[in-house]
């Protein structure tokens, strides 16, 4: 059986719930995707609008940290790849809200959810970007763990956000690599450019440790997610991922990672690692990081900014629309 949509059968019988819910389970179980005109359960719908326009607004606000160092980029190289990857991000929130809208919200909607305070967005952009290192430490570790957590929902159960994580996922690693080469070439400079660089990333060690939500054991959405395919590791489990795949990269920078918890466990296969301060995790999520407040003023300032802009581009569509009915009526 595969997944039904909403409409009725040629002979007129619309499939009960039963059969609907039973079509949608084997699609499921099969890993095949979900697509936006088959039937889904509600609380499948909810669950995906939460989870995809919360990393729709974490693209967009995650613009705020780095675009705070256009201006100030060490050279015009710098410039232009902090301007490039900045734009990226914003294309990112573009591909995500489209595919959130294939789910029954507008943008519009999702935009004052934001503002508001009613929806949330990623932790770690809650926090100050002090020096141009941070630009690089940003790269390298914020966009190493987005892709640690966005690579596997390349095959999350809903068609349109999988297929929006392939070209992101794409583009995010392009960004790590940037961050690690400038990293890199700060470290091949002077003393102060590497305490810089060792400064930023004793900083970012922890929030991003933060991004991937709290531990397995209090995560109240991942078991459910897990099940519909929407989530395809835990929290932990991507954690794990992070920390392994970070700690060589850190000996080929020459910069510590600020944990004495972190050794190799070749019981385990992987590395221990000491826990995030989980009670910073949730103040920042409810509101009180160092940044909260200046995140959301700053996108309510842009958005209502931008309502000239919206006029516009709405009244030149129904201008270019009045056109072509003309045309086809004379
Ligand atoms: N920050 O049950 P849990 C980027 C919330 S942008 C804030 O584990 P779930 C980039 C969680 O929402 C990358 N809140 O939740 C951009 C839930 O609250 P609600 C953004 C968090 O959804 C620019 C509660 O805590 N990536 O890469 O199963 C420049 C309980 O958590 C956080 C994504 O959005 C957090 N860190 O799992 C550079 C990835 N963690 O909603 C880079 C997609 C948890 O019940 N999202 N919460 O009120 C996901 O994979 C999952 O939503 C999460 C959380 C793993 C984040």
């Amino acid at each position: 059986m595969t997944a039904q949509t909403q409409e009725t059968r040629p002979d007129g019988e619309g499939p009960d719930e039963a059969e609907l819910l039973a079509a949608f389970d084997a699609t499921i179980a099969r890993h095949d995707r979900i697509e936006p005109r088959d039937w889904m359960p509600e609380k499948y719908r909810s669950t995906l609008v939460r989870q995809i326009a919360q990393h729709a607004h974490s693209e967009i606000i995650g613009m705020q940290p780095e675009g705070n160092w256009i201006t100030r980029a060490p050279s015009l190289r710098r410039k232009a790849i902090l301007l490039a990857k900045v734009q990226d991000e914003a294309g990112h929130g573009l591909y995500l809200y489209s595919a959130c809208e294939t789910l029954g919200v507008s943008r519009q909607e999702l935009t004052l959810k934001l503002v508001e305070g009613r929806q949330k967005y990623s932790s770690i952009f809650n926090y100050p970007t002090l020096s141009y290192a941070d630009v690089g430490t940003i790269g390298w570790l914020v966009d190493g763990a987005a892709i640690c957590n966005q690579v596997p929902l390349c095959r999350t159960s809903y068609g349109p956000y999988g297929r929006a994580m392939i070209r992101v996922c794409k583009e995010e690693s392009f960004h790590q690599r940037q961050g690690f080469e400038l990293l890199s070439t700060m470290m091949r400079g002077t003393d102060e450019q590497r305490a810089m660089v060792q400064e930023s990333v004793d900083r970012f060690w922890w929030p991003a440790l933060m991004m991937f939500g709290p531990p397995d054991d209090d995560s109240p959405n991942t078991e459910q997610s897990m099940a519909w395919g929407i989530k395809r590791d835990t929290n932990d489990e991507l954690r794990q991922k992070f920390v392994d795949m970070s700690v060589p990269q850190a000996e080929a920078l020459g910069v510590t990672l600020p944990d004495d918890g972190l050794v190799w466990n070749a019981e385990r296969g992987h590395h221990d690692f000491s826990q995030p301060d989980w009670d910073e995790f949730y103040a920042v999520v409810k509101g009180s990081g160092p940044c909260n407040a200046q995140r959301i003023a700053h996108r309510r300032r842009a958005h209502e900014d931008g309502a000239w802009v919206r006029d516009a581009a709405t009244a030149f569509a129904r201008r270019q629309q009045e056109t072509v009915q003309r045309g086809s009526a004379s």
